[in-house]
């Protein structure tokens, strides 16, 4: 019986390591202090801010009052393996002109409902090709204070195994679990 546990255990570990593997987004907590691994454009002000961080010493703020401002990144992903990404984000001043709207490649875009305090953000996508590109846009109205965006992380939800390895942890884990099955008959007996 305990090796049948432990066989099961085996399984669930391996099961567990797979399935869940950060991505490669750089700075995504913004503590370099600048935009490392971020591109901007378009931005009347984008750049890290101390005032008000979600977590550490630093997030994204910024603010834009003629049309959308871009901040992205792109990021290594494996082709059709799916993914979660997170982020916080709040608006320092409620008004309707204060925009927040993300994009994963050009998926259709989606905006951040607004909320005067930090709020997660989770959505998930399955990888189109071997970069995939993260855009955040935002707008604000003159006067309406800034956007602030920290923590933001993409990881790896279901992993695109070789056939062979899948196959592999199959037997192996039927193998420990045929194991713990005869002990338990030959203690039986
Ligand atoms: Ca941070």
């Amino acid at each position: 019986m305990r090796a049948l546990k432990l066989g099961l255990l085996c399984v669930t570990v391996l099961v567990a390591t797979v399935a869940q593997v950060q991505a490669g987004i750089i700075n995504g907590g913004f503590e370099t202090g600048d935009l490392t691994g971020w591109s901007t454009s378009g931005a009347d002000f984008a750049d890290t801010s101390t005032v008000t961080p979600h977590t550490g010493n630093f997030s994204f703020r910024g603010y834009d009052n003629s049309g959308f401002a871009t901040l992205s990144q792109s990021f290594s992903t494996l082709p059709a393996a799916v993914y979660q990404l997170d982020f916080w984000s709040f608006t320092s001043v409620s008004d309707p002109g204060n925009i927040l709207r993300y994009q994963i490649d050009a998926d259709p875009i989606i905006t951040v409902l607004q909320t005067p305090f930090y709020a997660l953000t989770t959505d998930s996508f399955t990888a189109s090709g071997a970069t995939t590109t993260l855009s955040f846009y935002f707008e604000t109205d003159p006067g309406t204070g800034t956007r602030f965006i920290d923590d933001v992380s993409v990881t790896q939800l279901s992993a695109v195994p070789e056939p062979s390895t899948v196959v592999l942890l199959l037997t192996g884990g039927v193998s420990l679990i045929g194991y713990g099955w005869r002990r338990k008959k030959k203690l039986a007996a």
